[in-house]
């Protein structure tokens, strides 16, 4: 039953479902060794989303501005790997969405608790906008907005849910996006907080 947001575009209700019980062992580990932090803005703005990263190249935004580096800012150390369950699932998403040989090499994992949002932006950090984007919700639902090409387009809200992934890519890549702020909600298994794991071809 997926569903097609755009021409490009498609949201695979609980695709990763069978994936969650090995995701969240590897998810703990990574956040051991590279805490949730909260970064600013280069226009000074601490973000409402806590983020972490795996794989070779992590997002980070300071005042400087947004980029992808080897090295996690806090510590100096490498970003922990991508694990092996991450890896697989974000290339058999994106392959059931019309993009083969998907091999991330930067996984983002945003915090989300009850109030968190995230305005509506573009992800033009990556070096290839030829390659997806693959997103994976856990925990308590949200709702996302999938705007068009200029900021101010009407935005589709699209309820996402634990276990739902979206594969964003060709046409559809660059569009404007967003998360509406969460509300209070508890998840039998995560509680009150959602993880959206990002896997993307940043290098
Ligand atoms: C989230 N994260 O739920 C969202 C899901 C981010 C971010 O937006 O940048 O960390 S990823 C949504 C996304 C990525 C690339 C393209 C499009 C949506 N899109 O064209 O709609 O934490
Ligand atoms: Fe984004």
């Amino acid at each position: 039953a997926d569903e097609r947001l755009g021409e490009q575009a498609w949201v695979l209700r609980g695709f990763a479902l069978p994936h969650v019980a090995a995701m969240l062992p590897a998810l703990d580990d990574i956040v051991a060794q590279a805490a949730f932090r909260h970064m600013v803005t280069p226009g000074g703005f601490t973000m409402s989303v806590a983020l972490s990263n795996c794989g070779d190249l992590g997002w980070i935004s300071d005042r400087r501005g947004y980029r992808y580096g080897r090295h996690d800012p806090e510590t100096g150390r490498d970003w922990p790997p991508m694990p092996d369950v991450f890896l697989q699932l974000a290339h058999d998403a994106a392959d059931r969405a019309g993009f083969p040989d998907f091999v991330p090499d930067a996984c983002l994992i945003n915090r989300y608790l009850p109030g968190t949002r995230m305005s509506l932006h573009q992800d033009r950090n990556e070096q290839d906008f030829a390659w997806p984007i693959v997103s994976v919700s856990l925990g308590i639902p949200a709702i996302f907005q999938f705007g068009g090409h200029a900021r101010s387009d009407k935005a589709q809200r699209v309820p996402l849910q634990h276990g739902d992934v979206v594969v964003w890519g060709g046409v559809d890549r660059l569009r404007f996006h967003g998360v509406l702020p969460l509300k209070p909600a508890s998840h039998p298994v995560l509680g009150e907080k959602r993880i959206n794991i990002t896997f993307r071809k940043a290098g």
